[in-house]
């Protein structure tokens, strides 16, 4: 039995979940529980606070989790971190008010900052040899310059639109963090099988999310130069159709790839062109 901590309910949680959907875990679950059975396979998913996750991966209470990076290192924790997810996306960052000068990170010294991040605050500030005052608060951080609590803060950012709503400006940032896949150090040892077959199983849905499958008709002379601009995995299918001298292609593109390969290969004579999302690509 492998057991997979995910946050209960915030940011994380319905990609987490999404993500579980989509390898093929059926979770038995109505929102609000603590844990719940997945059908189809031998596991258990714990909902959990997000800041509560890495203790109980360290405890080994759970095997693996899904949980944002920040957190992992904020509580320092003993945890490995496997894979990256590509949500939840953010980064931890300090930022004084508008009115406030600074040219770089030593009009900090002396300064009180506010944050819930006071670990990996206090690296950066030791790395960069920064003397300042740091005042921990849990939530509002945002708001503690106006107030008259904090000349700076050290919060997450995503759109910037709350710093931007507080009269703040982000000067330095100290970590980038996404969703990952962390894991317990021992049961990486004791279920390594089963912690590859979920590994195994989300690699092929991020891959899958990172491509399109795409299929176009061409014309016969022309398969040669479109097949020299498709990004293929391998080589592209090529069908004959019925009318003479035309054929389909059917092949898989990156995402990044996407709109430069399109536009050639339209250059190139292709027609009717489809992009279909792929669930799940297995190499
Ligand atoms: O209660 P629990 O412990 O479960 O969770 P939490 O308080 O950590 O929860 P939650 O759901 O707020 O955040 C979960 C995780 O989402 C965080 O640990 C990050 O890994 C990630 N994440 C991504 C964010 C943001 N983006 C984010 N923008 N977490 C918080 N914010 C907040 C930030 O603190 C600030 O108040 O959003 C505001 C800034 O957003 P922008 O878009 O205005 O810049």
């Amino acid at each position: 039995m492998i057991k997979i901590a995910i946050q209960k309910s915030g940011r994380l949680y319905d990609d987490s979940v999404d993500l579980l959907k989509k390898c093929g875990l059926k979770i038995d679950n109505a929102k609000g529980q603590l844990k719940a059975k997945i059908k189809n396979y031998d596991a258990e998913v714990f909902f959990l606070r997000n800041s509560d996750i890495p203790q109980y991966l360290e405890d080994g209470v759970v095997d693996l989790a899904i949980i944002g990076e920040n957190v992992v290192e904020e509580k320092q924790s003993k945890v490995t971190n496997l894979l990256k997810l590509g949500f939840s996306n953010c980064r931890l960052s300090i930022a004084t008010p508008k009115s406030l000068v600074y040219d770089d990170i030593t009009d900090l010294e002396g300064c009180k900052i506010a944050t819930s991040y006071p670990n990996t605050l206090n690296k950066f500030l030791k790395e960069k040899g920064v003397n300042a005052d740091l005042h921990i608060i849990s939530g509002s951080v945002e708001i503690a310059p106006s107030i008259g609590l904090a000349d700076a803060v050290c919060d997450l950012v995503s759109s910037g639109s709350t710093l931007f709503k507080n009269g703040l400006v982000e000067q330095e940032i100290i970590l980038n963090s996404e969703a990952v896949i962390a894991a317990n150090g021992k049961s990486l040892t004791t279920k390594s099988e089963q912690i590859e077959e979920i590994l195994f199983r989300v690699n092929a849905v991020l891959k899958a999310e990172e491509n399109r499958y795409i299929l176009f008709n061409i014309p016969d002379d022309k398969i040669e130069v479109v097949s020299s601009i498709l990004p293929v995995l391998k080589s592209p299918t090529v069908l004959p159709l019925l009318e003479e001298g035309w054929s389909s292609m059917h092949t898989v593109i990156n995402q990044v790839d996407f709109w430069s390969v399109i536009s050639k290969i339209k250059k190139e004579g292709a027609e009717g062109i489809l992009v279909l999302p792929i669930e799940n690509i297995i190499l």
